[in-house]
């Protein structure tokens, strides 16, 4: 039966709006890359012949009490708002009475958006509430009905304070519940509390423990876009089967703290940024998805997985897990998950801690790249200044030595150089390869620190020194060798404060190098561009305290920049502007690295 609902008074404020023109802009349903076979009963369900539309082909008959009026009926739903997008408003709650159906479907035809307006629960299915009706005398295992949410948009939605708490969008207790083609962006549930979650989606009681299916469906997916509640910024049930196929979850968050059970003189929750799944036998399944930039306050950036007796399952294949913080714990060699389970299985997957960067260098251009050196002597060559990318890795040197990089033998590659403070050895490399020195000679005095550049622009360069005891710069145009001492600088000039640290490159593009100083404390960064005393040419912040400085041409323009690598967060931070401001591209580095160099190659 076809039957149309409308509104007898549309209330201005109950009736769909036209949606604005940053609503069609948001992310579309689904990953683009995923491919994993859905199951035919994952798939939407065809509504070529509803039982109830919605509206009467205009926006403004789509309205709040049309789509409440539709949902306590039942049966398949569609909707006729006209061609262009519209967002609901609802102004009430949409729920499911459990003796209609026993197949809902509300389908949104890629077109509606129902909001909660971030004052209420968008929808609503519960075997076990009366006021739903009771239709059997085990509500908590019964196999109707069955709700499917299908090309649809869920915004703003908030179960703050609801009881049964969580699910921000839609809340479903029993029956069967599946999700195709639908996106949920900036809806909430309750800040804290141990076990609440699933700012999108909270779901219990599931039929015999049949999973419920998110087929191609968006959580999130953009910068402003994500949902946040204490649990499961996307998902959350307790034991509930998931099957997640072909979707995404990006800047979903769990805010609250002290996890579950709650630390004491906490409120609890933090877990699962994407996903919360508690409870003992279950199987999360994730295929053909990817789960990206989310973040927890406690367990599980990405995935929070307890089966409290070990007998549930986690699957994931064919999925990009990345960049997904977990500020509590997280289980090793599971970056962004924390799992308790039974089985682990991750297949054909991506699981990194660092987040996929574009190389920085354009196309087509020469560009610097970056070497670490860690405490333990070892310098880390990246490929590329991007995420992924590969590194190189080799000895050289002693724990403690001064690194720097430079091209000492003139064929345009820049290998390592170090300084050891205590004697005033210079130790160079011509390679970037475990091994011994190829060139060693002496050079200052204890306590001097290091420069290497081409202060000629003949191609080569040598190895200055800089004097914190004077605050006077060093330059010599010709490299040692065998063990003998360098002799008289080619000249010398003051610059700079004593406790500042050195930094050399090319900031003008001259083919000169010459010398900046970083104040590690304010992260101050200052440089001239001649090699004469004088007033800075540049002067900015760049930084925290505590950051290890370098330059380089890390986007192949001929002139050098800054980069810092933040010890407290393990990330580099890469900039094409000499300027203050945001960095142009900031990588996952990893901990305990002790010095950063660009590295022309
Ligand atoms: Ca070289
Ligand atoms: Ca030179
Ligand atoms: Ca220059
Ligand atoms: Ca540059």
């Amino acid at each position: 039966m076809r039957r149309l609902i409308r509104a007898a008074v549309a209330v201005a404020a109950a009736a769909a709006t036209l949606a604005p023109v940053v609503a069609r802009a948001a992310p579309p349903a689904g990953n683009p890359d995923g491919n994993a076979p859905v199951p035919v009963e994952a798939r939407a369900v065809d509504t070529s012949n509803p039982d109830v539309v919605i509206g009467a082909g205009t926006a403004q008959s789509c309205t709040s009490a049309a789509v409440v009026a539709a949902v306590a009926q039942g049966g398949i739903i569609t909707f006729d708002c006209g061609t262009a997008p519209v967002v609901i408003e609802m102004t009430q709650t949409a729920k499911v009475f459990n003796d209609t159906g026993p197949n809902i479907v509300i389908d949104g035809g890629g077109t509606v958006t129902l909001s909660g307006g971030g004052e209420r629960r968008i929808l609503y299915m519960n075997t076990c509430d009366p006021d739903q009706v009771w239709t059997t005398s085990h509500c908590q295992n019964q196999d109707h009905p069955q709700l499917t949410v299908q090309n649809l948009t869920f915004v703003e939605g908030n179960a703050t304070g609801e009881d049964p708490d969580g699910g921000g969008a839609i809340f479903v207790r029993g029956g069967r519940f599946k999700v195709v083609n639908s996106r949920f962006f900036n809806n909430t549930c309750d800040d804290v509390g141990p076990d609440v979650g699933g700012a999108a989606i909270r779901v219990l009681s599931q039929h015999n423990g049949e999973p419920v299916y998110v087929v191609n469906s968006t959580f999130g997916g953009a910068d402003g876009y994500g949902n946040v509640c204490s649990n499961g910024g996307g998902l959350s049930s307790i034991g509930v089967s998931w099957t997640v196929l072909n979707s995404l979850f990006s800047h979903n968050r769990a805010i609250g703290n002290g996890a579950n059970p709650q630390q004491s003189g906490t409120p609890g929750g933090g877990s699962g940024g994407a996903i919360y799944n508690d409870g003992n036998t279950f199987t999360l399944t994730v295929a053909g998805t990817r789960i990206e930039n989310n973040h927890a306050n406690e367990g599980g950036g990405a995935i929070f997985f307890v089966s409290n007796d070990r007998s549930g399952s986690l699957i994931i294949r064919d999925s990009v897990l990345r960049y997904n913080p977990s500020d509590g714990f997280e289980t090793r060699g599971y970056p962004g998950i924390f799992v308790l389970a039974n089985t682990i299985e991750v297949v054909n997957s991506i699981l990194d801690a660092s987040q996929e960067v574009d190389d920085v260098c354009p196309e087509g251009r020469s560009c610097d790249t970056v070497a670490l050196h860690d405490t333990a002597g070892r310098f880390h060559l990246w490929d590329s200044v991007a995420a992924p990318r590969s590194e190189e890795t080799f000895y050289f040197g002693n724990p403690g030595d001064v690194s720097f990089f430079g091209d000492w033998n003139c064929d345009g590659v820049d290998t390592p150089g170090l300084y050891r403070q205590s004697d005033g050895y210079v130790y160079l490399r011509n390679s970037n390869s475990q091994g011994v020195a190829d060139v060693k000679f002496f050079f200052g005095n204890p306590g001097d620190y290091p420069l290497a550049g081409d202060w000629d622009g003949d191609g080569c360069d040598t190895v200055s020194i800089y004097r914190p005891s004077q605050a006077r710069i060093f330059v010599i145009n010709r490299l040692g060798s065998s063990d003998g001492g360098l002799g008289q600088a080619d000249f010398g000039f003051v610059f700079g404060n004593p406790g500042d640290t050195p930094f050399t490159g090319d900031f003008d593009g001259d083919g000169i190098d010459t010398v900046g100083l970083h104040r590690g404390s304010t992260g101050l960064v200052y440089f001239r561009n001649s090699l004469t005393t004088g007033v800075a040419d540049a002067e900015f912040i760049y930084g925290d305290p505590g950051d290890r400085l370098a330059a380089g041409d890390w986007d192949g323009d001929g002139e050098d920049t800054v980069g810092v690598y933040r010890p407290s967060t393990g990330t580099l931070y890469i900039k094409n502007r000499n300027a203050q401001g945001t960095a142009d591209a900031a990588l996952v580095a990893g901990d305990g690295y002790t010095a950063v160099a660009g590295v022309g190659r």
